[in-house]
């Protein structure tokens, strides 16, 4: 016997056990595009407590879009360890160019993310962030279907040590962190530089210099980086959103040592 009755509170019990656990997190990660994603699972890979919003009804980003809807993308060999990995299928398409299905890569990327214990909430969007003694401690967080609606509706709060704004072009989190501190980020202007037009070369090679502290413990990583640092965008060549998120997982795993 079935009973609805169990069933919905079989859901409403563990989604709020679960969403009560990431009030406070060691990492919050805002966007589950590709370079997020990566981040969650290297994070989560080294027990890091780590929880990831995202806007969207499925996570992924600008992956299941490839380039222009065909659902290809494209790779360098320096990202062909993470693939590895996390064994996404490549192919080899000439010397240094390799391909992956972008359906099976966001799908394993998720499943991987979450498996180390990392945690997506979607439907969830970032739309402030906590800030004490010039640190960034924690994110505001809505309903999407608020936003979209333009329903008046306080937000609630979840707190972490570390905020990584994987929000894409956009860079959301910094945007807003600018819109309250002022030009004081870390970047050569103290503001948001803006990305550049299209240059995979230099895009995917900055994304990786790009990807750093931009404010007190907020840290961008993903196309972010080259929006916020003012790099070029690149494309449909995805290797620097993986290699970025592992970057900025990294870049935590240090400095949780040293503080
Ligand atoms: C919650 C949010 C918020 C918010 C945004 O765009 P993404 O795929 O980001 P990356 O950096 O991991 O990957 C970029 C890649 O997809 C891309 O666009 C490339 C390579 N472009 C090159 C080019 O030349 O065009 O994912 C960001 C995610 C999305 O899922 C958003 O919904 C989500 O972040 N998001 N989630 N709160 N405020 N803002």
């Amino acid at each position: 016997m079935l009973d609805e009755i169990k069933i919905t509170r079989a859901i409403i019990d563990t989604y709020f056990k679960k969403l009560i656990d990431a009030l406070e997190s060691e990492v919050i990660i805002v966007g589950a595009g590709p370079s997020g994603l990566t981040a969650g699972y290297y994070l989560g890979k080294e027990k890091i407590k780590t929880t990831i919003f995202e806007r969207n009804l499925r996570p992924g980003g600008g992956m299941p879009g490839g380039g222009m809807m065909f659902n290809q993308m494209v790779i360098q060999k320096e990202a062909k360890e993470i693939f590895e990995e996390l064994e996404i299928s490549l192919e080899e398409y000439e010397a240094n160019y390799f391909t992956a299905d972008t359906l099976e890569a966001l799908g394993i990327l998720t499943a991987k993310c979450l498996q180390t214990g990392t945690k997506i909430f979607n439907l969830i969007t970032c739309e402030d962030v906590l800030i004490r003694e010039e640190k960034i401690c924690g994110v505001v967080i809505n309903w999407t279907s608020v936003e979209e609606a333009h329903l008046h509706v306080d937000p609630l709060t979840v707190r972490s040590q570390y905020v990584i704004d994987a929000s894409g072009h956009q860079a959301e989190v910094v945007r807003i962190v600018e819109k309250k501190i002022g030009q004081r980020l870390f970047t050569p202007t103290g503001g948001i530089i803006g990305e550049g037009p299209m240059w995979a070369e230099t895009g995917e090679r900055t994304i990786l210099e790009n990807t750093k502290e931009v404010y007190h413990n907020l840290f961008v990583c993903g196309m972010a980086a080259n929006t916020v640092f003012g790099g070029p965008r690149m494309g449909p060549i995805f290797g620097g959103m993986f290699l970025s998120g592992r970057k900025v997982a990294q870049l935590i795993k240090e400095r949780r040592k040293i503080s």
